[in-house]
């Protein structure tokens, strides 16, 4: 069994119980078939570890390798002349009403073949992994009918064997209606959401389920119709809710035990708690809410004071998040949310993996994956301190350092 053992290292294990960002200063971890087989402080490892390769990483702070728990990063083209326009001051729900917005994104994807799509999305996968991203997910959305959603789906499980990183992909068909189905939202979802849904299950295409709950997408009935039929496939569902309004999405995914409400500027009290109730986990993507210059912030005290477990993601997706850094995402948690650094980190760690729901990863402890960063910084709150700087020094994943 191949082992490493890495030593003179501070660890930030983010395990809830220990104390600020899990802290341990003077660390080491023990990995073994891509496992931690053990982590702690570097004088309490134990005698049979003795002997086994050893690492000495210089006194640098080790993380969990970090997870984007909310991407769109699979589509083809881009949006740089609607971005143009809002400049000029188009808003985002106008050009979304003029064929522009998603469905632009969906026409250029659409085109695109497998390989092309492929193509556009590794130097967004690469720009994630250099800055120690381990896992990633990556939802559908683009495509909206049933062979160009499939399409997507087999570009994301491709990117997890051509890169090094492990990926969970959503199914999104429910994120806006084709120009085909104009003005006939229920058909849509009958004649390609429900029946994609079914197909790409049965090809192994599908981690989760989400929908897009608002005004220019999805109605609560409509998103309860994906969700009744997410549920007879076993899948676990998720939801973009209270993005640009308050419809009650946060409480609709809630009471379908959902793994997380996403965006959030408009939630209320209701929903909070909902979310509480369901240990639903509150998915906050800061770099929509800069790109469209929302002055709306989601609720963060009352999510910390209901005890939501709070994730920060990039979203990142050519509309309203062209964004591929989640350090960046972590600094404007920070900056544009108030979280602390040690919540942004969390939120890209502990709580990110909550969010996918996984429970082998997102902290270090004894028995998770050995998906690590190694930093040049010498104490966390760095990592969400700093903009446009990379300190990654290394990522390890499944136990290999890359
Ligand atoms: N909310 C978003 O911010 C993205 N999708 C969604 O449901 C935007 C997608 C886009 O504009 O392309
Ligand atoms: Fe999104």
């Amino acid at each position: 069994m191949p082992r490493l053992l890495l030593t003179n290292a501070v660890l930030a294990t983010m395990q809830p119980a220990g104390g600020a960002y899990g802290l341990v200063p003077d660390g080491a971890v023990v990995i073994a078939d891509g496992r931690i087989a053990w982590c702690g402080r570097r004088a309490d490892r134990p005698a049979s570890f003795n002997g086994i390769e050893s690492i000495d990483l210089g006194g640098r702070l080790v993380t969990p390798g970090l997870i984007d728990c909310h991407t769109h990063l699979v589509f083809g083209g881009n949006r740089a002349r609607e971005f143009e326009l809002r400049l000029q001051g188009a808003s985002y729900e106008q050009i979304a009403r003029e064929g522009g917005g998603i469905n632009a994104t969906v026409v250029a994807t659409r085109a695109a073949s497998e390989d092309e799509l492929l193509a556009a999305a590794l130097p967004r996968v690469d720009a994630l992994l250099a800055e120690g991203v381990a896992t990633l997910e990556i939802k559908s959305g683009y495509g909206l009918s049933i062979e160009d959603e499939l399409k997507i789906l087999r570009v994301a499980r491709r990117i997890g064997e051509v890169r090094a990183v492990r990926v969970l992909t959503s199914y999104l068909a429910a994120h806006a209606v084709p120009p085909e189905f104009k003005g006939r939202p229920e058909d849509y979802l009958d004649a390609v959401v429900l029946p994609g849904m079914a197909t790409a299950h049965a090809r192994g295409l599908i981690d989760a389920v989400d929908g897009f709950c608002e005004g220019i997408a999805f109605s609560p009935a409509q998103i309860g119709r994906v969700f009744a039929k997410a549920r007879a496939l076993g899948l676990p569902v998720k939801l973009h809710a209270e993005q640009l309004s308050n419809l009650g999405g946060a409480a609709l995914v809630a009471r379908h035990r959902g793994l997380s409400a996403d965006h959030l500027e408009y939630l209320d009290d209701q929903g909070v708690a909902a979310m509480a109730g369901a240990g639903t986990v509150a998915v906050l993507l800061p770099g929509a809410f800069y790109t469209l210059r929302e002055t709306q912030v989601p609720p963060v005290d009352s999510l910390r004071a209901n005890a939501v477990h709070m994730a920060v993601a990039t979203d990142s997706n050519p509309g309203t998040s062209p964004l591929t850094s989640l350090l960046l995402a972590m600094n404007m948690a920070a900056t544009l949310f108030r979280l602390t650094p040690e919540e942004a980190l969390a939120g890209t760690t502990r709580n990110a993996a909550r969010a996918l729901g996984l429970s082998d990863a997102g902290t270090i402890a004894a028995g998770s994956r050995a998906d690590l960063a190694v930093w040049d910084v010498a104490h966390p709150a760095e990592l969400s301190y700093r903009l446009g700087f990379n300190p990654l020094h290394r990522r390890i994943f499944a136990g290999a350092f890359q």
